[in-house]
């Protein structure tokens, strides 16, 4: 039974192009005036052995996109991947066929295919990734940068801090390890090609891509502990910021007392941080890319798939400014080094000095939007419980399992709140498509919180936030945990407009 669920689960997510119709394919040529995005594979070092990972170049040859003040999200994107893949530009509000899910209207682009992208975006930190199968987890996943005007003329260094994180098992393997399953049995169904990287020359002449036995993996297949098993499902054999362990860490040459925006994006699957800035301290101004008031600290959580800018005013002095991010319920943790010229840069251990707590909602209590949603009464209010567990490992929203799942219908034009009642003792990162909302309460009290595309919901049973939208986007839109295993396994469902053929 659970067998016959997770394959359901697996197919709606990978959503074969063979049974699919046709979408139309760009011309070999990239259209004119299109930025080159190209998602391709690529080969990492991690702990001193070479991993096979995808990756998402932009046409500077670096990770992602940055958009200029006002620049059009015009993006010609080439699937250079070796296997089916479809980018989904979290955060951003597109129109619906351009959103990156595999709707049956929208499905995944072939290996070896291009498709055009043409949209307005909005201003911000946000990020991209696969929503293709378990893609995300072999980092098919990048920033997506979105400048302002009034950013621009702060005149602040920008630095991007993204969080991954890794291991050298396979993501179907990960699953399987989850679901209990012996690997094979999740292999017949999901090609392992889709979800990971075929293994280049060099990587399966030193075969390290895929080796069970050397990573230990084998030996214990869902890699939990029980202590941890309500925070971490998965133990991840590395943890990366902007691809780097801190054994060999990105080095951000900075200014002696030099002004940052620091933009932290925690692209990983299953994994939340405490963001640690040292010896400095910071001031959150904008969650998920949209402003808040600002929020001072010098440790801030982040959530699955959030993101947070913090802007730095450093020292006078010359140093060196280790940035880290600490993984929820350990001791583990990954980050970048702030550097002035001719600092000295002193190894950072990659294990802290204390345990971090779970993520809490301490940040988002205190974060004020600056352009709430104007007052209104709710059209339509919804309640949704967040169920499941770890055995077996199968997740729901309203006692339902993706893709077998009712949509929830709305008008355009209606003020909508969505509750999410927590009836387990996992935290889940719920992510909306297409659409800002603002967080409204937790726990029932009301906040005047954040305008942001992800929230989450504490791991505790009973524990509830009110989300607040306005249904301005018509089409077809994900609503789901961001925890790519509890989607995987069934929580995600559909909020779809009246009128949108299906
Ligand atoms: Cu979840």
């Amino acid at each position: 039974m659970i067998s016959d669920l997770s394959r359901r689960s697996l197919i709606g997510l990978s959503a074969s192009a063979a049974t699919l119709p046709l979408w139309p394919l760009s011309a070999s040529a990239a259209p004119a005036g299109a930025l080159d995005l190209t998602a391709e594979t690529r080969t990492l070092e991690v702990n001193g052995k070479a991993a096979r990972v995808f990756g998402l170049r932009g046409p500077d040859g670096r990770p992602g996109l940055t958009l200029a003040p006002g620049e059009r999200f015009r993006v010609d994107l080439a699937n250079q991947a070796g296997a089916p893949t479809i980018i989904h530009w979290h955060g951003q509000t597109p129109p619906w066929k351009q959103d990156g899910f595999p709707w049956p209207q929208t499905p995944p682009i072939a290996a070896g295919a291009s498709r055009l992208f043409d949209f307005a975006p909005i201003a911000g930190t946000y990020w991209m990734h696969s929503h293709q199968g378990l893609q995300e987890q072999s980092l098919m996943a990048a920033p997506l940068i979105v400048r302002s005007a009034a950013e621009m003329s702060e005149d602040r260094q920008e630095v991007v801090l993204m969080l991954h994180d890794f291991s050298f098992r396979s993501p179907d393997d990960l699953f399987a390890g989850l679901t209990r399953m012996p690997g094979g049995a999740v292999h017949q169904d999901v090609r392992q090609t889709e979800n990971m990287p075929a293994p280049s020359q060099s990587a399966s002449r030193t075969g390290m891509a895929m080796d069970k036995a050397d990573t230990g993996g084998a030996a214990s297949p869902s890699g939990m502990a029980g202590m941890t098993m309500d925070l971490n499902d998965i133990r991840y054999d590395a943890f990366l910021a902007n691809d780097r362990t801190l054994d060999d860490p990105a080095v951000v040459r900075v200014g002696k007392g030099g002004r940052l925006r620091l933009r932290v994006i925690n692209g990983a699957a299953s994994s939340q941080f405490w963001i640690d800035l040292g010896r400095l301290t910071g001031r959150v101004v904008a969650a998920d890319g949209r402003d808040v008031h600002p929020v001072p600290g010098q440790r801030f959580p982040i959530a699955i798939a959030q993101r947070l800018d913090i802007l730095i005013d450093l020292p006078r002095a010359s140093g060196a400014f280790p940035v880290t991010a600490i993984l929820e319920g350990t001791n583990r943790r990954t980050g970048m080094i702030l550097a002035t010229q001719g600092a000295t840069v002193a190894r950072v251990s990659d294990t802290a000095p204390a345990e971090a707590p779970p993520v809490d909602n301490s940040l988002e209590m205190r974060l004020v939007a600056t352009r709430p949603l104007q007052p209104r009464r709710a059209d339509l209010v919804h309640t949704i419980a967040l169920a499941g567990g770890m055995q077996p490992y199968r997740w729901s929203l309203d006692g339902q399992y993706w893709p077998r799942i009712t949509p929830l219908m709305l008008e355009r034009g209606q003020r909508v709140e969505i509750e999410l009642v927590n009836q387990t003792t996992m935290a889940h990162p719920m992510h909306l498509h297409g659409h800002s909302f603002q967080v409204i309460a937790l726990d029932g009290r009301k906040i005047a919180g954040a305008m942001r595309d992800t929230v989450l919901v504490l791991g505790r049973k009973g524990s509830r936030v009110r989300i607040a939208f306005e249904a301005d986007n018509p089409g077809r839109w994900a609503f789901h945990c961001h925890n790519l295993y509890h989607m995987a396994a069934g929580m995600m469902t559909e909020f779809r407009y009246r009128g949108i053929p299906v």
